[in-house]
């Protein structure tokens, strides 16, 4: 008998669901932010909420519905090369439909719902958004437009839509089809399997009218690493020289046009030049302080040849 029980308690124990994903629930726990905007402390949010504003052009709701959405990495391996996506691709409704959206993220990461193209005096930019932090639930519920449209939902995570998260959502009969759309729609961009790495760089090359990289500078006998080397120096400090420059400049607009805003064309011209008679004098400096560090270099680089 104690036999028997152990052996019916074993398989109780193996056939119990092996670690079930625990899911966070959002609702009924997000803080009111006004605007339509939800959220709470562990990650969920809605922003665009409406459940009672008609938009323009709707003279009653026509129907309500809900639809529940998974999203996570299992929904993309159907698409190969795709990391991330949602369970549905496309979604139909009525014009003026009241439609709830369950989402559900089935991912130890953020995703979000977010819907576009949608009427800027009743949604904030135009969205209306759902956001789930990790492995939750939360629901959000808003009016959809009249007229026939196609509006693009997608998880705005930097390139998650890239990699597979994207949909379109059509009201009425909608207005033509998306890109990119996983199993549905063709690539903006297709794939290419056949050309090689460095046929693209040829190609690259070609399309650019660069040069062909220039064969060998005067070679030190018996010394390629030492060649090669310089030539990562010389390589690295034009590319780092490039990049401060751009960063410079990107930091330095704003400023600019803060400090010459309101002022006359003839005082610009004087500032500007002030300004740059200033920065060249910087500029110089810097310069020769960095042609004196190579030149450190260089002394270090003589006693091995
Ligand atoms: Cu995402």
């Amino acid at each position: 008998m104690l036999k028997l029980l152990s052996v019916v308690a074993l398989i109780a124990l193996f056939s119990a669901p092996v670690s079930a994903i625990e899911y966070e629930e959002h609702d009924g726990m997000l803080m009111d932010h006004g605007d339509g905007h939800l959220m709470d402390m562990a990650g969920g949010m809605v922003m665009g909420q409406n459940t009672n504003t008609l938009p323009g052009g709707c003279d009653k709701i026509s129907e309500t519905r809900e639809v529940t959405v998974h999203a996570g990495h299992k929904y993309a391996e159907k698409f190969p090369g795709r990391m991330f996506s949602f369970d549905t691709q496309e979604f139909n409704f009525k014009p003026c439909t009241k439609l709830t959206v369950h989402f559900v993220n089935e991912d130890n990461i953020r995703h979000q719902w977010m819907m576009h193209g949608l009427p800027k005096y009743l949604y904030p930019k135009g969205m209306f958004h759902i956001e789930a932090s990790g492995p939750s639930k939360i629901s959000g519920t808003l009016i959809l437009p009249p007229g026939d449209k196609t509006y693009l939902v997608h998880c705005d995570i930097a390139q998650h839509m890239e990699k597979g998260m994207k949909a379109q959502l059509k009201v009425g009969k909608g207005d033509g089809d998306l890109p990119s759309i996983p199993g549905l729609t063709a690539l903006v961009v297709p794939d290419d399997y056949k050309i090689t790495l460095e046929q693209l760089n040829a190609k690259a090359h070609a399309d650019a009218l660069l040069p062909e990289p220039v064969a060998a500078a005067p070679v030190v006998a018996n010394k390629p690493a030492a060649k090669a080397a310089a030539v990562v120096v010389e390589d690295s400090l034009i590319s780092g020289v490039t990049v401060i420059g751009l960063a410079i400049g990107l930091l330095v607009a704003p400023y600019l046009s803060r400090r010459y805003q309101g002022l006359s064309v003839s005082e610009v011209i004087t500032h500007v030049f002030a300004d740059l008679r200033a920065l060249i004098e910087w500029l110089a400096k810097y310069v020769s302080v960095l042609l004196k560090l190579v030149g450190l270099n260089k002394d270090k680089e003589l006693p091995e040849k």
